[in-house]
């Protein structure tokens, strides 16, 4: 029997600076997500959109730099606790975003169910500042570094533990504008990186096989984070830090199929989806194609 899946929509704007990303979950939706799943055969839950508490304008509300930190703390606990539900009901979690800080709460969720849970994080960005590092103090540049217990108290300790990831079940693919910062914490945890650079050297074919293997052999269970902006904005144009030379579609279908032959991921978020940013909710549609050879559609 197939898993069930629970759609989990999170219409988080706050751990950034541009309107237009709490919009993701409606046009994920819109382009046909639920439908292309059902598609597939499976059997889904839609939880709806959970509520965010938006301030009338960025707050710097604990006095450090970290924007929004209350309400983005807030939504995370929510969004931890129900992924945690989803889990403990044997359904698949599947989270729309809302800006990448959102991982915070998907990681929280999850994490706890395994001894040792994998991530791959697909990304333009390693997502791996804290409020010392941050050249934003954009909560959207962290989430990785937090689920690492690296940065706020507060956010280290979402759901109430800390760490939710160990480095060495991290592969990070697609990295090409990486902080100081964030450099430094790579090398000092040793986490696993396929920059641009061995995505071109080596081929999104080696590249999986290489993650999987690895993962396999140390994980229990891996959730993939896929911020959209991974791929090139060619492609991908609807989101809010576009990097150029990125991933392409072909190259993210490849990688999702291989994934799925491999039955290792066990849980999964798609973010940084901006709407107002985007030509035509292209950004979503090629999401929600990704979604497709992630749950197994091949058109052979
Ligand atoms: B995303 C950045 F400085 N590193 O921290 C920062 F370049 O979730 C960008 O990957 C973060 O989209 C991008 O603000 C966060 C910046
Ligand atoms: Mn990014
Ligand atoms: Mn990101
Ligand atoms: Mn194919």
């Amino acid at each position: 029997m197939k898993t069930n899946i629970s759609i989990i929509g999170v219409p988080m704007d706050l751990g950034q600076s541009r309107r237009g990303v709490d919009m993701g979950p409606s046009a994920l939706r819109y382009a046909g997500a639920i439908e292309k799943l059902e598609e597939l055969d499976f059997q889904i839950i839609d939880l709806g959109d959970i509520p965010i508490n938006r301030p009338a304008q960025s707050d710097l509300n604990d006095g450090s730099n970290l924007k929004n930190l209350k309400q983005v703390i807030e939504a995370n606990q929510q969004l931890g606790d129900m992924v945690d539900q989803e889990v403990k009901k044997g359904n698949f979690p599947l989270i729309f975003g809302g800006d990448h800080s959102i991982a915070i709460g998907s990681l929280a969720g999850v994490s706890k169910h395994y001894e040792n849970l994998g991530v791959i994080w697909y990304d333009a960005h390693g997502d791996l500042n804290s409020e010392e590092t941050s050249p934003s103090g954009n909560i959207h540049g962290m989430p990785l570094a937090v689920s690492l217990g690296i940065g706020h108290d507060n956010l280290i300790n979402i759901s109430n533990y800390t760490p939710k990831v160990k480095p060495e079940n991290i592969v990070i693919i697609g990295a090409r504008s990486l902080d100081p910062g964030e450099r430094a914490v790579i090398r000092d945890k040793g986490i696993k990186v396929f920059t641009m650079h061995e995505i071109d050297r080596m081929g999104m074919s080696q590249v999986m096989e290489e993650s999987i293997d690895y993962l396999k052999e140390r994980t229990d269970g891996v959730h993939l984070s896929l911020d959209l902006d991974g791929i090139d904005p060619s492609e991908a144009p609807g989101v809010g830090t576009p990097v150029l030379g990125g991933i392409t579609y072909r190259e993210s279908h490849l990688a999702m199929e291989m994934l799925e032959e491999s039955g290792i991921i066990t849980s999964a978020e798609f973010v940084e989806i901006n709407p107002i940013l985007d030509e035509k909710n292209k950004t979503a549609t090629v999401a929600v194609a990704l979604m497709g050879s992630l749950f197994g559609e091949k058109l052979k």
